[in-house]
């Protein structure tokens, strides 16, 4: 089933250089990036990016973080493109994600893992409509 996600590489992703590595990863798995964009968050953006998040203690933190650097930010398309960004990224603790992961392979702790993919189809919806207007 062909399906379209939102996938962002966060401020330490970028700042570890890591922005070719990781377009390679994803269209070595089969996925096309359809669009992308360099871009700093402003605060009502991260916000709303982790608004299930809201109240949790480390809410703030987070969004401090997405603001502390460039992000890149692109829609990924393909056959389970939801499911299988959400495997090549690993997960959330990049301590527990496996090697081979993105996460796994890069990621320095729970706050400062790389990368962000949606985590379902209703928020792939959600988080492309925010980010790229469709
Ligand atoms: P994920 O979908 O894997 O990015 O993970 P979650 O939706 O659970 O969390 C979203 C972001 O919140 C994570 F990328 C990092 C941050 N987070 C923390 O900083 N501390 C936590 O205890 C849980 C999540």
């Amino acid at each position: 089933m062909r399906e379209r996600t939102f996938v962002m590489i966060k401020p330490d992703g970028v700042a570890k250089g890591l922005i070719d590595e990781i377009l390679k990863r994803i269209r070595g798995a089969g996925l096309q990036v359809t669009s992308m964009r360099r871009m700093k968050l402003d605060r009502g953006l991260a916000e709303k990016l982790y608004e299930g998040h809201r109240g949790k203690d480390y809410f703030e933190p987070l969004v401090d973080f997405v603001l502390s650097g460039d992000v890149v930010v692109m829609i990924v398309e393909g056959d389970r493109a939801i499911t299988r960004m959400r495997e090549l990224i690993g997960v959330t603790d990049p301590l527990k994600a496996a090697k081979g992961t993105i996460r796994g392979d890069f990621g320095s702790s729970t706050r400062e893992n790389i990368i962000h993919a949606a985590d379902s189809a209703e928020n792939a919806k959600r988080e492309l409509e925010l980010f790229f207007g469709n």
